[in-house]
């Protein structure tokens, strides 16, 4: 295996002050950035960021696109490349011209049928947008992209490969004009999302500006303009994020992302000890929401069990599920303290000592505020593995 880059955060990473509503969002080439400052000054304190010159090395950014024509009127993405490459798989398609309850409808589309449509340009296909393609999972050799050090320290995805599941780890193309509607990210993660081709623009608003635009019924809009914006007094930055660039999108920011162009991007969905605690925070409230919804039915047999299944089926994961995370997490962690063995991210990352004591101490603090509701854990039969684990975390951070 190739040297592994180290992810350290310093014995006391730096802190910096939580600013809420920056005047505008900081743009900085990652030559001028470390994952230190990068920890401590955007994802502690849940602050925007715009990173240039990530992808100039990715085979995607050069392969999957002719950057050395300047003539317009040439289509640039090389559809012949992308279809011998890639191959025929089925690939999920939005159609931006047609909603399905709070988003696009969505269908499943032969990847060479949407290229077919690409290449095609006419105005019938122009909203067809393709979302949330687990492309690296389904061709796990080919390296088309590396994920930068800045977003290394990634719980959620490191859990989904390690366990073999569904992981957040997403491509997106669409021809200009195609859309995502307004929304947060799932469990209040963050996301980072690198523009390979094309201009997208963000309409981000900072975490609780989005209440403002609640209607009547305490639902958030589809769609969202500047006018509305201005006209419901709602803080918002409006970005324009060219190839090339990365933006991180901080825990529970709401956003809306228009292709201005023909676009191609890479994403991630993720978590670690940064925001663990909104990721927990967000979990309740889902729960304490789907008790809300079935509140009649508390007399029922298996009441809590049955929140917990409703809980995964609507959401998305459970308590059971996030403290199989947090207990994976952990013992790789552990395994590093008592046994040495790295852990290791996206194939290229190791953490530092003092990350992995930070990580230890985050999972320590949710595990506590997990620990508050004890009866209720104890009813779905986690209370002992959080105890568990509390107790080992404990004596491991004794090595320190
Ligand atoms: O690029 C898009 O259309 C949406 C991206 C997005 O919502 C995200 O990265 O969180
Ligand atoms: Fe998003």
């Amino acid at each position: 295996m190739a040297s592994l880059t180290e992810l350290e955060i310093g014995p006391t990473p730096a802190t910096f002050p939580e600013v809420s509503f920056p005047v505008e969002i900081t743009r900085l080439p990652a030559s001028e950035l470390s994952y230190g400052e990068f920890f401590s000054r955007f994802m502690q304190t849940n602050t925007a960021v715009i990173i240039g010159s990530v992808a100039d090395r990715w085979k995607c950014f050069r392969r999957w696109v002719h950057r050395d024509r300047d003539d317009d009127a040439v289509d640039k993405v090389d559809v012949t490349y992308l279809k011998a490459r890639i191959g025929n798989v089925t690939v999920p398609v939005a159609d931006c011209g047609r909603q399905y309850y709070n988003a696009h409808e969505k269908r499943d589309m032969q990847f060479h049928e949407f290229l077919d449509y690409w290449a095609d340009r006419k105005e019938e296909h122009s909203k067809m947008y393709l979302k949330d393609w687990h492309l690296r999972e389904i061709m796990p050799q080919y390296r088309f992209y590396e994920t930068p050090m800045f977003f290394g320290s990634d719980w959620l995805n490191e859990y989904l490969i390690d366990r073999k599941l569904d992981d957040y780890m997403f491509v997106y193309i669409g021809p200009k004009g195609t859309w995502t509607s307004f929304h947060a990210d799932v469990f209040a993660s963050y996301s980072w999302s690198t523009n390979i081709y094309g201009v997208k623009r963000w309409l981000l608003l900072p975490p609780g500006e989005e209440i403002k635009l609640k209607d009547k019924l305490g639902n958030f809009p589809f769609e969202i303009s500047e006018e509305l914006l201005k006209e419901k007094q709602v803080r918002y930055y409006d970005i324009r994020q060219t190839a090339g660039e990365a933006i991180f999108v901080p825990s529970g920011w709401y956003h809306q992302v228009q292709n201005l162009e023909d676009a191609i991007s890479v994403n991630h969905n993720w978590f670690n000890g940064c925001n663990i605690a909104n990721i927990w925070a967000s979990l309740w409230a889902a729960y304490e929401q789907v008790v809300k919804e079935i509140d009649d039915c508390r007399d029922m047999d298996n009441f809590d069990e049955h929140c917990q299944l409703m809980l995964k089926a609507s959401y998305g994961m459970n308590l059971e599920a996030f403290l199989d995370i947090l207990e994976h997490v952990a013992n790789k962690r552990i395994g590093t303290i008592l046994g040495g063995v790295d852990v290791v991210h996206f194939d290229i990352y190791k953490l530092g000592k003092c990350h992995i004591q930070f990580d230890l101490m985050k999972i320590q603090d949710v595990l506590s505020s997990m620990h508050e509701q004890n009866m209720l854990l104890e009813t779905l039969r986690l209370l002992t593995k959080v105890e568990e684990n509390m107790d080992k975390i404990k004596s491991a951070l004794r090595q320190f």
